[in-house]
């Protein structure tokens, strides 16, 4: 990796800790005099954090079709890639996302089972050619990172899926970043400082320090 601004991208199913990874990577970058935003999926502008409480909120009158759970995340994702993401690094600043597009390729895809030529049409359009530089995922046994959510209180729609659909969505993200470039696997599992210091060792690796 070069100088230039990067975009890293924290994935993980709930609970694996990415809020606490990224004030972890945050620090380490502004450390080394990096110019850092964070984001968050969905979500990041007004009309994205909107699509959030709607996607998220349970929906006691109508079933939310699959379909309709991936326009959403990539319309909210459109909004935040046009309007925060590509100026932010126009502008040389480093972009630490919570969460991005393999999560969609992971829930979507591998949770809900969706046809994964229609989530790469969309990726296509939304996306072009913009990719992440480096992606950290947080691997954790669902059931150990459900119950970590679990202890922050009620659980949202896509929470209360069925475990089945949280051991999908992790082969999902297993088989993607065993597949692609720029993906790291750190171990969730551990306890925190130990989760930092995987992080540490991948950030000086990947960014050469
Ligand atoms: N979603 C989707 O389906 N498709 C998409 O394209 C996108 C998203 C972009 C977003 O929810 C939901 O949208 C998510 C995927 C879906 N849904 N589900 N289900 P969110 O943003 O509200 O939730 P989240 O992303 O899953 O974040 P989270 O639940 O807040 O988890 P986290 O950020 O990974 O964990 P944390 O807050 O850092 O830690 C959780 C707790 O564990 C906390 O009390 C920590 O103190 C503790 N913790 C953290 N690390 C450790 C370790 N190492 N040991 C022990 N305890 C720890």
């Amino acid at each position: 990796m070069t100088a230039a601004a990067k975009f890293i991208v924290v994935e993980g199913l709930e609970g694996a800790g990415k809020s606490t990874a990224i004030s972890h990577i945050q620090h380490y970058l502004q450390q080394r005099g990096k110019d850092v935003i964070c984001t968050r999926e969905p979500g990041g502008t007004p009309l994205a954090e909107s699509l959030r409480n709607l996607v998220k909120q349970v929906q006691t009158s109508e079933t939310v079709a699959p379909q309709t759970e991936l326009l959403l995340m990539y319309a909210a994702r459109m909004q935040l890639v046009l309007n925060v993401i590509k100026p932010a690094l126009a502008q040389g600043k480093w972009v630490l996302a919570d969460r991005h597009d393999m999560s969609s390729r992971a829930y979507q895809g591998g949770g809900r089972q969706l046809d994964e030529a229609f989530i790469n049409q969309l990726r296509t359009a939304v996306l072009g050619d913009l990719r992440p530089d480096l992606t950290l995922y947080l691997d954790i046994d669902p059931a150990i990172g459900l119950e970590r959510a679990r202890q922050r209180g009620e659980l949202d729609r896509i929470e209360q899926e069925q475990l089945a659909f949280f051991q999908r969505t992790r082969q999902k993200y297993l088989q993607i970043a065993a597949s692609e470039a720029n993906i790291i696997v750190i171990d969730a599992s551990q306890p925190v400082a130990s989760v930092q210091q995987q992080l540490t060792t991948a950030l000086d690796n990947a960014l050469g320090q």
